[in-house]
């Protein structure tokens, strides 16, 4: 099989999973630093990346990626000249940077001021965003303004499971509307300040109906996690169904629809749905997938959801700008010979290339702090030992090393 030109190999990490130094160079707190994770995990020092990044680019060098995606901390604004370096040690290794401005790490004083639920945020949003770009946008290839915006308003602001911890159910999706117009705003301000690509990142799913009785589940469910942040995006619309939830003024959704030059998927794993039994506040409720097999994080591992969900967001958007899978990745066990990883990637990458996508990033390039789940989950291509900081490369690593030079 040939792939289209152009098309980039990479890695995923972000910010508040991986750098640590959380007092250092005048970064200030997020909404993560005390957040409840697993067995009192905290980020603080993580995978030190912040002092060790030189040996982390050494190893995607060894790796051969084409590129790889980090993501800039919001609560670093003071002081960009971590991202600086990084940039410079990447583009030295012949590394793309594709760069993420919000990867849920909020400020706290942004929090404080209302958050995601305030409006005010989104332009709080653009003038980091103008920011990060008048320092990087001479030398990162592709952005990314904000990661995962359905994660954020359904796990933070919906049901809790993550910062901020709100548990507001629909009256979550004022955020939703929020970071869809700082999304959009932010894209103004990359363009304006010459950035060369812009686009976005989001986790889909695709939603199936555990039983032909459970359509309408499924539709509900999708229309909350996915159809919410593509429609106003590459549409300038909201689905009918949840519009008059959304606190949308004149002239809002043709700042979200701003024309992009690349979409991206987050995949993980379809999702199972039927009817709400009594006392249900939402329209749906969540099966288990049990006929395939499970991560570490009992995650169904399903390679075809893949191209099923991007042939779904061709079809509801024919419009659809050119696909990278921005995030593809599985936890397993702490072992080096990870060979249910392989055939995880395997699967996932034969499946994105049936797709006709521009790119694969692997979710992850090491082991890293896995939200509310701490430590406890691995996503590594590179094993990391978080008493000494040692990085050893799985057998994934070698693996995907050489399906690369292939
Ligand atoms: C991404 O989110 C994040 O961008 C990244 O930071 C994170 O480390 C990575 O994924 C791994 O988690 O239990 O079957 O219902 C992923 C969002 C939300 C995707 C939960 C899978 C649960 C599936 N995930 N979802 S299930």
């Amino acid at each position: 099989m040939t792939l289209p030109d152009g098309f980039l190999w990479g890695v995923s990490t972000s910010a508040f999973q991986i750098e640590g130094a959380f007092g250092e160079d005048g970064r200030v707190p997020s909404v993560w630093d005390d957040f409840p994770a697993f067995e009192g995990q905290h980020a603080a020092v993580a995978c030190d990346h912040y002092h060790r990044y030189r040996e982390d680019v050494a190893l995607m060098r060894e790796l051969g990626v084409g590129a790889y995606r980090f993501s800039v901390a919001w609560p670093r604004l003071a002081d960009l000249g971590f991202y600086d370096r990084l940039v410079d040690s990447l583009l030295d290794n012949g590394i793309a940077p594709v760069a993420t401005l919000y990867h849920w790490d909020t400020p706290k004083h942004v929090e404080d001021a209302g958050g995601w639920l305030a409006r005010d945020t989104a332009f709080r949003f653009a003038e980091y965003a103008q920011t990060v770009a008048t320092r990087l946008a001479d030398r990162v290839a592709l952005w990314i303004p904000i990661n995962e915006p359905a994660i954020l308003t359904l796990l933070g602001h919906a049901v809790g499971q993550h910062a901020p911890g709100k548990a507001l159910l629909y009256d979550a999706l004022p955020a939703a509307h929020h970071l869809n117009l700082a999304h959009g705003l932010a894209v103004q301000a990359l363009r304006a300040s010459g950035a060369r690509a812009v686009g976005t990142a989001n986790n889909h799913t695709p939603a199936w109906p555990a039983t032909p009785d459970d359509v309408e589940a499924a539709h509900a469910y999708s229309t909350l996690h996915n159809w919410l942040f593509t429609d106003p995006l590459l549409a300038g619309t909201y689905p009918a169904e949840l519009a008059d939830r959304l606190p949308v003024r004149d002239g809002d959704l043709a700042i979200t629809a701003q024309p992009l030059d690349f979409y991206g998927v987050n995949y993980y794993n379809p999702t199972r749905l039927r009817s709400p039994g009594e006392g249900n506040p939402l329209p749906f409720e969540l099966v288990d997938i049990d006929e395939y097999p499970k991560t570490a994080f009992d995650w169904p591992v399903v390679p075809s959801g893949l191209s099923e969900m991007v042939a779904a967001l061709r079809e509801r958007h024919p419009n659809l700008p050119p696909v990278y899978v921005t995030e593809s990745g599985c936890s397993f066990g702490e072992d080096v010979e990870d060979t249910d990883r392989i055939a995880y990637l395997d699967g996932h990458i034969t499946a994105a290339l049936a797709a006709g996508v521009r790119g694969y990033f692997v979710w992850s390039l090491m082991d890293n702090f896995e939200w509310d789940s701490g430590y406890s989950q691995r996503f590594g291509l590179v094993h990391v030992d978080y008493e000494t900081q040692k990085r050893t490369p799985r057998a994934s690593f070698a693996w995907y090393r050489d399906r690369i030079r292939r």
